[in-house]
């Protein structure tokens, strides 16, 4: 066990986690469903380090008692094999920074994969990827390349709760990420999660969308129905932002830049171009299209990182 090291995908939800019933166990109120990054995603190195755990990322060293070395402490205790026993945890990410793409989510899952090869724990896909779930929630989806649907479960201890990945493939999928801010955003995902379950209004009714999002995926991915994957995945992510607006006091993580390219879309679309959008806790849009449409798109939005989730030979 001198060193070990593993990849893992970002992931974009199509149906969102959004709300918790636990969160200490980071336990969904509901299930969601997501497609991997295939080659923006983490790759993490592990070895034992004297005297302190050590964490880098992407070459810097993360200064101890900050938010973020906490969270990484807390999350090696559950592996830990002695007191005395210290993790140097190197990670690089070859997310675009600030993309708001899930960087938590594919740095906990390559971390809980590193672990286990490191410790030779030799855990199922199950175990992993509760694990993976209690350093972040969206964590649990990214051990896998493709769609992935993260199941809420019904267990208090939440070993129910944990994600699967589903056998379909759509060679023609492409996802777009269209970023306008890479600035540090002013609420973390998960306050604002936290905000939004206990002040919204319209709360209430995420849980049955969220159900019926996810019933209408499942046929779009059986079919092959873009316009309906589109149109649905579009849908959830405005209603789940609509649960934030509503939220006291409100949060709106939209810029002008943000409003701006969804009248263009929505214009495209009408023009008859099969474009669709769905956006997380931040500012930055993610576009779903179509690989015959991917140089059209790439000509109206010429900063558009475009990635082919199934097309698996660059990643790692
Ligand atoms: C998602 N997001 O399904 C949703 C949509 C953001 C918007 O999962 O508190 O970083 O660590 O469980 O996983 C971001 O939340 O939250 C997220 P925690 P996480 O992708």
């Amino acid at each position: 066990m001198n060193e070990a090291s593993a990849y893992a995908p970002a992931n974009i939800a199509l149906a969102k986690y959004w709300g918790k019933r636990n969160e200490e166990l980071n336990l969904p109120i509901t299930s969601s469903l997501s497609i991997s990054l295939n080659q923006y995603g983490a790759t993490t190195t592990l070895k034992e380090h004297t005297q302190h755990d050590y964490f880098q990322l992407n070459g810097h060293a993360i200064e101890p008692n900050t938010e973020f070395s906490s969270r990484l402490t807390q999350f090696l205790e559950r592996f830990r094999p002695h007191p005395n026993f210290y993790f140097e945890v190197d990670t690089h990410s070859t997310v675009p920074i600030a993309a708001g793409v899930a960087s938590s989510a594919c740095g906990f899952a390559a971390l809980t994969l590193a672990l286990n090869s490191f410790l030779d724990l030799n855990l199922d896909d199950a175990a992993l990827s509760i694990l993976a779930r209690r350093g972040s929630g969206s964590a649990c989806r990214s051990l896998w390349h493709g769609f992935v649907e993260w199941q809420a479960g019904k267990l208090d201890n939440g070993m129910d709760s944990f994600a699967t990945p589903l056998p379909q493939e759509w060679h023609e999928l492409r996802i777009g990420l269209l970023l306008f801010n890479t600035e540090k955003k002013s609420i973390s995902s998960r306050a604002a999660m936290h905000q939004t379950v206990l002040t919204s209004p319209f709360y209430r009714e995420w849980p049955q969308i969220v159900a019926k999002t996810l019933v209408t995926l499942h046929s779009a991915i059986d079919e092959k129905d873009f316009s309906l994957l589109g149109a649905t995945a579009e849908a959830n992510a405005l209603a789940m932002h609509s649960t934030m607006l509503t939220s006291e006091p409100s949060i709106c993580y939209w810029l002008p830049e943000t409003v701006a390219t969804m009248q263009k879309i929505w214009q495209l679309r009408a023009q008859g171009l099969e474009l669709y959008f769905t956006q997380d806790a931040g500012p930055n849009l993610k576009l779903l299209y179509l690989q015959q449409d991917e140089h059209l798109i790439q000509e109206t939005f010429p900063s558009i990182i475009s990635i082919a989730p199934w097309n698996l030979q660059n990643a790692q």
